[in-house]
């Protein structure tokens, strides 16, 4: 019994040290050389792993994912297209990591969406694996990105203060928020200001503006930085205090910015 046992224990360690090489193999098979091995076109890219050009444009689907094109839709970019349509866009699946064509990747029953925009890993069922979140604000280009572990996830135009009355640049943390403010000072009276989210000392906001669509286009504040009321209520919902805000650029001399 003992020479059977032990015989059975080699056989076993030599299996674990040398595993059937056809497994190897087959995992990294590329039938259709198209670069793109079947397993990651059957789990991420969901391309036809039998078809080197799925949307038949003329482009491997390995060329396609390689220059930021969509190998489902001729002439689309990744980021122009959302297959799973779960609000990540293919380019944003891609750089997290998650699969374009299923929208709760890691099967925790939280969307891929919102575990990116939260902060949370969508490959990881832990609730303490985490990304950093920042807001940035370009004064000279009056926009505001979004940035989860370093990746541009959203981008808004805003308008910010004006020359006279500029939001000062640095980098501050998100303080307080607040979900309808009013704004009083000399020559204004502003109620029902939706989605404040404080940045600095004095009264800086992040908030909604109701009051104009210059968005984009001109300074418009007494230093705040104003958004459009849905955009600055998509934003709110993921504020918390602490995460930073790095105000950074140049005010525009002129009011106007772009057209
Ligand atoms: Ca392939
Ligand atoms: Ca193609
Ligand atoms: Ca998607
Ligand atoms: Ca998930």
């Amino acid at each position: 019994m003992r020479l059977y046992t032990f015989l059975f224990v080699l056989i076993i360690q030599i299996l674990l040290l040398y595993p059937p090489i056809v497994h190897a193999a087959e995992f990294a098979a590329d039938s259709d050389k198209d670069g793109l091995i079947d397993q990651q076109e059957t789990t991420v890219y969901f391309t036809d792993p039998q078809n080197a050009d799925t949307d038949k444009d003329g482009f491997t689907d390995g060329e396609e994912i390689i220059s930021g094109h969509s190998p489902h839709i001729a002439k689309k970019k990744l980021h122009e297209h959302d297959y799973d349509k779960d609000g990540l866009n293919d380019y944003l699946e891609i750089a997290f990591g998650t699969s374009i064509g299923l929208g709760d990747t890691d099967g925790d029953g939280h969307p891929d969406y919102d575990e990116v925009m939260h902060g949370y890993n969508p490959l990881d069922m832990s609730p303490l694996a985490t990304f950093p979140l920042r807001v940035e604000v370009d004064l000279s280009t009056q926009t505001l990105v979004y940035v989860v572990n370093e990746k541009k996830v959203k981008e808004f135009p805003v308008s910010t203060g004006n020359p006279q009355t500029p939001t000062p640049p640095g980098t501050y943390e998100v303080m307080r928020v607040v979900p309808i403010a009013r704004y009083v000072g000399p020559g204004y009276d502003l109620p029902n200001v939706k989605w404040n989210i404080q940045f600095r000392k004095g009264g800086y906001f992040i908030h909604g503006a109701y009051w104009h669509n210059d968005f984009g286009k001109k300074t418009r504040s007494h230093g705040c930085v104003n958004m459009r009321t849905a955009d600055a209520g998509w934003l709110y919902q993921y504020m918390k205090p602490g995460i930073p805000v790095v105000v950074k650029g140049t005010t525009p001399k002129r009011r106007i910015v772009g057209t």
